[in-house]
């Protein structure tokens, strides 16, 4: 056996009736979150996205090397870059590069190649997922089950900002190597997702589509 240190681990104690009334609390709160694409530039606190990003830090990880990087962007220089380079991409994307299949799976969420929320929300969370680096971030170490990890956080992310009380859009361009550029970050980090934070616009409404959720029977099987 290697060394292996270990602490104490418990939890409060929840009755089952007080466990299944949380669950379900938090289920119908998270119900109410939805991916929002029409922003208003109404400032939002620092604290709250530093909060939301050490909860994300603390998601589970292979070997603790804890692979992500959060690049916090709200100077309007920065974010027109993201927003230009993004709609570049996207004008690409929209008009060939992707499926007729993939359009018409779009076609309901009503998704186009104008990004305006990436200048007008007060704050983009690019994420980054670090290949390699270890827990020192030295370049090198080998890292594990990035993806899986750093998706974990960006739920715990966004779950977060969620309950703060704000709106979320998780967007991918692609390709999004630019975002390495305009984030100063390393080659071996790779970017995953931008989530654009704010407060909905006064007007904003969200696809009918989306609220169909499949199911319990249909996601979940009991063996
Ligand atoms: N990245 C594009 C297209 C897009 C793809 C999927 I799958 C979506 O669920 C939404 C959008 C865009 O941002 O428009």
């Amino acid at each position: 056996m290697r060394d292996h240190e270990t602490v104490p681990y418990s939890l409060p104690d929840i009755a089952d009736d007080e466990s299944i009334a949380r669950a379900r609390s938090m289920r119908d709160r998270l119900k109410q979150r939805r991916t929002c694409r029409y922003f208003s530039d109404e400032p939002v606190p620092r604290e709250v996205i530093e909060a939301a990003i050490e909860a994300a830090g603390t998601a589970p990880n292979g070997a603790n090397h804890q692979p992500w990087h959060f690049a916090v962007v709200s100077s309007p220089e920065k974010k027109r870059a993201i927003r230009e380079a993004a709609e570049e991409e996207e004008r690409n994307f929209y008009a060939g590069k992707a499926s007729e299949e993939w359009l018409t799976a779009l076609a309901p969420l009503g998704t186009n190649e104008d990004k305006p929320f990436l200048e007008t929300a007060p704050w983009l969370i690019v994420v980054f997922a670090q290949r390699k680096g270890g827990i020192e971030e030295d370049g090198k170490t080998q890292n594990y089950y990035v993806n899986e990890s750093v998706g974990i956080a960006c739920g715990m992310l966004i779950a977060t900002l969620h309950e703060a009380g704000l709106a979320t859009l998780t967007h991918t361009p692609s390709p999004m190597g630019f975002l390495r550029n305009i984030c100063e970050r390393p080659d071996w980090e790779k970017p995953l997702m931008v989530v654009v934070v704010g407060h909905p616009e006064k007007e904003a409404s969200v696809p009918a589509h989306a609220l169909k959720k499949k199911p319990l029977e249909q996601i979940a099987s009991w063996l």
